[in-house]
């Protein structure tokens, strides 16, 4: 069931102090990241819960399959969990607008005691006993910052720097739209806590292995351009991934490249990941909403990037998902 999101969130001032007893009388805190976790759904609960840690609490870190491997530069990466042992009474969310992005822990989510869900989506569905959503910040890792220093935990070079690669991952390397002076002046504040903006940069940006370019260099070469090339599209099927030796998370980026051209308007990647489940990014400039492109479909996301999965075979996935973006951009003449 799909719980209206309220007009008006709480704000942090009023769910601190829930959030604060919450925190001392559970056993346990599980703080769980969304299914393919990027950095900020992962930096954050990871930030979160090395911050608890310090301050006693025993708290653990889940991820739903797969394990994000490209993440493995985040500081506690080693200590995260997938699959194993229940979630428990108690829950923290990361980043996670909906409950289906919580892949196979999804059940677990919905019949937790309590959940504490935290994140910046404007379409996020308040399906938390407590919802902590600011969609004014530019990565749900601000609005963790924010917390922390409510609840007075500390914050060590390991939480900023989960923290700083949450931030600069989600504004693009801080090109994003949703670069703000509140989230440069955060970095800054990380920065002087110990995160090295030099290293989380070469670790988001500069560490690709050589199948996840080789893929991109396949996607790139078959990418269709429509409409004067304001609608630009490309596929990552299970043979490309065979041929550039790599698996479907070295797609990772390749909507980047796609969305980099100067006449884009929607810029969509499909990827297949069986024969008849596939999934699309979306980026988007204005005045195209992406979250409109991916709705239609049971997805979401932020207007500048969104994403929906599919229980299709790709070409009716794309041929369902052409036929909306067409439209928007026809709507925009
Ligand atoms: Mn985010």
């Amino acid at each position: 069931m799909t719980v209206a999101a309220p007009a008006v969130w709480p704000r942090l001032e009023d769910v601190v102090d829930p959030i604060r007893t919450i925190v001392q009388t559970s056993d346990q805190v599980t703080c769980l990241a969304h299914k393919d976790a990027d950095a900020d759904s992962l930096g954050s609960a990871l930030a979160f819960a090395i911050a608890l840690r310090s301050i006693g609490q025993r708290v653990r870190v889940v991820v739903p399959e797969p394990l994000p491997r490209l993440l493995e530069y985040l500081p506690g990466f080693e200590t995260v969990e997938v699959g194993g042992a229940p979630l428990g009474d108690t829950v923290f969310t990361f980043d996670c607008a909906t409950l289906g992005r919580f892949g196979e822990r999804r059940a677990e989510v919905e019949h937790a005691s309590i959940v504490v869900n935290i994140d910046h989506h404007l379409s996020n569905t308040a399906f938390g006993t407590i919802n902590l959503v600011d969609a004014a910040a530019s990565a749900t890792g601000q609005v963790i910052y924010g917390l922390l220093r409510e609840l007075g935990a500390p914050i060590s070079p390991a939480v900023a720097t989960n923290l700083y690669a949450a931030l600069f991952t989600d504004t693009g390397g801080f090109r994003h739209e949703n670069t703000t002076e509140e989230s440069l002046r955060l970095a800054a504040a990380l920065v002087a806590a110990g995160a090295d903006p030099g290293w989380v940069a070469l670790k988001s940006y500069k560490s690709r292995s050589l199948a996840q370019v080789r893929l991109e260099g396949l996607a790139i070469a078959q990418m269709h351009s429509e409409m004067n090339g304001r609608l630009l599209w490309s596929e990552v099927t299970i043979a490309m991934l065979e041929h550039a030796g790599a698996d479907m998370q070295d797609a990772e980026g390749i909507i980047d490249a796609l969305q980099s051209i100067d006449t884009m308007q929607i810029a969509i990647l499909f990827k297949q990941h069986t024969a008849d489940r596939s999934k699309i990014s979306v980026r988007t400039r204005e005045p195209i909403d992406a979250t409109e492109v991916c709705t239609p479909f049971g997805g979401g996301g932020h207007r500048r990037a969104a994403g929906a999965e599919f229980g299709d075979p790709l070409p009716i996935a794309e041929r369902r998902v052409l036929e909306v973006a067409r439209r928007l951009i026809d709507s925009t003449r």
